[in-house]
């Protein structure tokens, strides 16, 4: 535990290091992951992300176009990208063992698929995933509507958790610690946002994404007075006002709002709040007399019949009960992917599984390839998600309207208990 927490120190870093989005409509997109250097507090370390850039780059096209992605593998290890929260075939989920197997160095794959939300997602590796991620292999994909919401500037912020050794180089030595607890906490934290400039009375976008592989932000923006108007990628029928927005590993918020003052990106689970960026003020516009509207909504299907109620039991960890799995986490007693899908259901099915934490820990629960609904307590359903954040000790039942054929797999997305066994499978025929 030597390394967690042990100081937490602010990084300023420049909104001119990120690269210009690609606009994949113009042209396909090549990724080639490749080493780079990213400063942490005038010390140069070194990571690894896509086109010589940490993030890596930002890529746009509008809703229902198709993406074209080639992945060049430039390591000496294998790799592959998932595109988390797109609902795609299959076959381009990128997920090792279920639905691909691992692009070897010097070997290409190319990745087709039309996006059909409008929203806020992200790639990133899945491959040795807590090691490459969590040293930068993943970028903002962001999906246009077509009639986007007016606002002047529309901003992506990547919250980032980076931890490093005695010396202040990226710390990629074995911890066992990580594997039992909250997993590989760093002690850096900072925010890269694609602008640092604003006015006063301007109305921003904000699309919040946390790529950090273990830590759970809890974010307060100042300066800025607007609603919460979608949670991972998925618009809220009614915008909710403005709060702490938590976000777990591979959770996204958009928020509109008018700039009051200095935005301040501020994390505040520590002792005191810590800036991670800010977006800076310069003159000032006429402030629109606009309420704020819901954006558009996303066409999904509707939860129909309950055909099939499932447990999804979070078992292990330091101070959790014995189980049966090999690694420290497990899922119903299993730790990695077992031979028999959890759940094997006809295409269109609405499935209820009810979430259980049995941990001292929290795990944000991803599933792949459908988004969900969390539900209230008479099991109505209450917001779309893709990652859902349940604390230690407690149940969340959701929603699953299965439709998608293929594979998926469902997961904790805190790589550290990803990696040691909290991981398992479902199956849409
Ligand atoms: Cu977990």
């Amino acid at each position: 535990m030597m390394n967690i927490n042990r100081r937490q120190l602010l990084i300023g870093l420049s909104a001119a290091a990120l690269p210009q989005p690609i606009l994949a409509a113009e042209s396909s997109v090549i990724l080639r992951p490749t080493r780079v250097g990213l400063s942490v507090n005038g010390r140069m370390i070194e990571m690894l992300g896509f086109n010589n850039s940490v993030p890596g780059p930002e890529i746009r096209l509008p809703q229902n176009d198709t993406l074209s992605a080639r992945l060049e593998n430039t390591l000496e290890e294998g790799t592959m990208i998932h595109w988390h929260g797109i609902r795609l075939p299959n076959t381009m989920d990128g997920v090792n063992v279920l639905t691909q197997d691992a692009v070897i160095p010097g070997g290409s794959f190319d990745y087709r698929f039309a996006v059909p939300d409008a929203g806020t997602f992200w790639y990133h590796s899945h491959y040795l995933s807590l090691d490459q991620v969590s040293r930068g292999m993943f970028g903002p994909l962001i999906v246009e509507e077509r009639n986007p919401p007016d606002v002047d500037q529309d901003i992506t912020i990547q919250l980032l958790d980076i931890l490093t050794d005695a010396e202040g180089n990226f710390d990629r030595a074995f911890h066992p610690a990580h594997y039992t607890t909250e997993g590989r906490l760093g002690d850096v934290m900072t925010a890269f946002s694609s602008s640092s400039q604003t006015r006063v009375g301007e109305r921003l976008r904000l699309r919040l994404i946390n790529p950090s592989v273990d830590r759970v932000f809890k974010i307060a923006l100042q300066g800025l007075s607007g609603v919460v108007v979608a949670l991972d990628g998925m618009p809220l029928a009614e915008p909710q006002l403005l709060s702490e927005l938590v976000l777990a590993p591979g959770q996204r918020v958009d928020v509109i709002g008018d700039v009051e003052a200095d935005v301040h990106v501020l994390e505040q689970s520590a002792s005191k709040p810590l800036l991670l960026t800010k977006i800076s003020p310069s003159g000032s516009r006429d402030e629109r007399q606009t309420a704020f509207a819901p954006l558009p909504p996303n066409r999904l299907p509707q939860p129909g019949r309950i055909t099939q109620s499932v447990d999804l039991v979070m078992q292990g960890g330091a101070g959790g009960k014995p189980h049966s799995g090999f690694g420290s986490w497990a899922l119903n007693d299993v730790s990695g992917l077992p031979r028999q899908p959890i759940i094997s259901a006809g295409r269109g099915e609405t499935v209820l599984i009810r979430l259980r934490n049995d941990t001292a820990f929290p795990h944000g629960i991803h599933l792949h390839g459908h988004h969900f609904w969390e539900t209230d307590e008479s099991q109505a359903p209450t917001v779309l998600r893709d990652t859902t954040l349940v604390e230690a000790g407690e149940s969340r039942e959701i929603l699953c309207v299965l439709d998608n054929p293929g594979a998926w797999l469902i997961h904790c997305h805190m790589l550290s208990h990803q990696e040691d066994g909290m991981a398992t499978w479902l199956l849409v025929a």
